[in-house]
Parts: structure tokens; sequence; C-alpha cells
């Protein structure tokens, strides 16, 4: 690439407020010992000018090599500067989660997810072939090992029936296909070869194999248990550790494709009614925000909330440990609780 890209005047992402021609010039031809180029960082958020964020990286290196980009990015979305560092904690007795919802009269379920990347590897925005179907036969095996409430079958995307695949895509257990932002990163080259879902009989423990991340960990089950949730993950994670390393770094933490992920890597969700309090989205937000909390729709990322049912989770995943990341979902899915009831007493009382 040897122009800058040109950006519509209305764009808000990340990338765009922070690629000046000057970074744009030092960065342009340099190359990652993958060939991960700039350009190949850049393409999803030049393509997709309505990004959020609009970088990817292709490895571990690509987060050194383009600093001048991602860590003006990195810091924006996370508040994590060059010279932090990031810290994990992974133990469940750490957390202070009673579930906020006993009667569950609010909260549907809950899914804690973790994105991992296999160490010495490129990530998969410039992974061959041939290393994705490796990754794909790694990770699976190791799966097959998994005894207990773990224990599971792998179903590889190709080949499965468009009923099977519609179906776990509708009850919130598989990634959809054709992802633009993705597309355009690089990310679904090859689509469906390499990719699949392993997950257990009751579908609470889940494992993504070969979509944004080369793992996605997950846990999920009907109900606010949030403890429960966050065992069962955390136990999963050390068991998949000991036969698959993952890569990390001290400054980054669990290293992902998106920096929006870094660090934890871990987004820890509930899908929540909240009819009243939604009504009113400035205050709905306002709440949120003090508790780092973003809103998503029931279908994903970029999808809409339908009957006044949102997705809560964690925005911090990179200077602050796991624990930290599902106790701000914990503290603000509590507040929002207490809000909704006060409404709901409210508009009763004047009936
Ligand atoms: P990610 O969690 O990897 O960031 P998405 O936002 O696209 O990705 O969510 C993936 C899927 O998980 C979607 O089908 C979404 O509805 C589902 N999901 C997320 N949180 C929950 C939850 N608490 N309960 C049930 N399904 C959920
Ligand atoms: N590249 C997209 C998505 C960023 C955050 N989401 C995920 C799934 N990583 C954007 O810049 O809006």
């Amino acid at each position: 690439m040897s122009t800058f890209p040109t950006f519509p005047t209305d764009c808000t992402s990340l990338l765009c407020k922070h690629l000046t021609t000057e970074i744009f010039e030092t960065l342009k031809d340099k190359k990652t010992a993958n060939g991960f180029t700039l350009e190949d960082a850049i393409r999803s958020g030049v393509e997709n000018p309505d990004s959020g964020i609009g970088v990817y990286a292709g490895d571990l290196e690509s987060y050194s090599l383009f600093a001048s980009l991602f860590d003006p990015i990195i810091e924006s979305y996370h508040g994590f500067s060059a010279s932090d560092s990031h810290q994990s904690d992974l133990d469940p007795s750490h957390l202070d989660a009673p579930n906020p919802d006993p009667e569950g009269a609010y909260i549907l379920s809950t899914r804690i997810r973790v994105g991992r990347n296999v160490a010495n590897l490129p990530l998969g925005p410039a992974i061959s072939m041939e290393q994705r179907n490796q990754v794909e036969q790694d990770v699976s095996t190791a799966l097959g090992t998994l005894t207990g409430a773990l224990s599971g079958s792998y179903y590889p995307l190709e080949g499965m029936s468009e009923t099977v695949s519609r179906e776990l895509i509708e009850d919130h257990f598989l990634f959809k296909a054709g992802d633009r932002f993705l597309e355009s990163a690089g990310l679904n080259h090859d689509w469906p070869e390499g990719r699949g879902i392993y997950h257990n009989d009751d579908k609470t423990f889940l494992v993504w194999i070969n979509e944004e991340d080369q793992l996605r960990i997950i846990s999920m089950q009907p109900g606010g248990d949030i403890l429960e949730v966050f065992t069962r993950l955390t136990t999963a994670i050390s068991e998949i550790e000991r036969s698959v390393p993952f890569s990390y770094s001290k400054h980054l933490g669990y290293t992902t494709s998106c920096p929006t992920n870094l660090g934890t890597a871990m987004r820890a969700s509930v899908h929540i009614k909240l009819p009243k309090l939604s009504a009113d989205m400035e205050h709905f937000k306002t709440i949120c925000d003090r508790h780092h909390l973003q809103i998503r729709g029931i279908h994903g990322e970029h999808s809409k909330s339908e009957g006044g049912i949102y997705d809560i989770s964690n925005k911090r995943r990179l200077g602050v440990t796991e624990v930290q990341c599902v106790q701000d979902m914990v503290d603000g899915v509590v507040e929002l609780i207490a809000e909704e009831k006060g409404l709901q007493s409210t508009s009763s009382n004047r009936q």
C-alpha cells in the first residue's frame, strides 16, 4: 500500500482517529516474520468505515512492529498504556457473586467466554490453511480427552447440515458465518474448512475452533448462577492448557486478533430482561458506563434487542483480572435489577 487510505468524513473508528500520515509513512513498508503488513492490519477498518475499532493483528509481533498505531488504539479502548502490564486471576474463590436473581425474574442466561490462540503460530488473519487445519486437529484431539461434565463431541462446520447450524446459531451456541468485519480481516479464508464447535451434551461447555480466535472457550447456562459458570470455565481452561500452549505476553496478556479482546480475552454476559429501564436508554447507559459494561442485542455483536432483553457484559478486558471482569458484570447487574424493580413498583403504584 503506498497511499494513505481515505475515510468518510463521519468515520468515528479508532483506526481513522489514530492513523496519521506520519504513522502511515513509518509503518507502510514493514512486515512481520509471518508476512503481515500494515495494509493487512487496517483492511477491515478501511473496507468497513462504520467499524468501532477497525484493526486486527496477524501475530503477536504485529502489536510491537505496528505499535505506533496499535498502542494509541489500545489506550483509547482499554485505558491501558504502553508501560502498563497485565495481571491474570482465574481463581473463582476471589469472586463475590451470589446469584443476583435467585427467582429467575430477570436473568435468562449467563455466558462467559475467553479467546485463546496457540503459542508461536500466526493469528487467524495471517494463518495458512495447513496451520489452521493443524490447530483444528490438535485442539479437537485435546478436547476429546476431557472427562466428566466437560466431556463432549466435536462437530466440524464442513458437512454440518443447514438445519443443525441454523438451530445452533438461533439458540446462541454457534458463531454466524459471513461477518463482514472478519471477512475483510482475512479471518474467513477457506471457510468453512478448519472451523467447528465442540460441546458437552447439555451445551453448558462449548469451544469454537478457528473463528475470530483459534479457540473461544465458553461456559453458559440458563439463569444467574454466575459463580457456577465461571468455575466451569476456569476448570476447562486449565484442562485444555495442559495440552495446548496459549500465546501470552506479560504486557498484553492473552494474545487475540482483535485488540478489544487483549488481556483476559474475556466477555462475561447475561441476557437480561429490563423493559422499564431500557425505555430510558440514557439512564440505562449511565448505569452501564459506571460499571464498565457494554450493551449488545441478543443475537451477538451488531444485533438488536428483542422484547426488552439485552446482552450486558464487561467492557474492560486488559489491565484488569478475569475476576475483576466478572465482578464488573455482577455488580452492574445487581444495580440494573434494583433499578428495574424500582421502576416496576413505581408504575404499579400509579395504576
Ligand atoms: P462474543 O461473545 O464472542 O463476543 P457475540 O457477541 O457474537 O460474540 O455472541 C456470540 C453468541 O453468544 C451470540 O449468539 C449471543 O447471542 C450469545 N450470547 C452472548 N451472551 C449470552 C448469554 N448471556 N446467554 C445466552 N447467549 C449469549
Ligand atoms: N472490527 C469490528 C469489531 C470490533 C470488536 N468486536 C470483535 C468481535 N472483536 C469493529 O471495529 O467494529
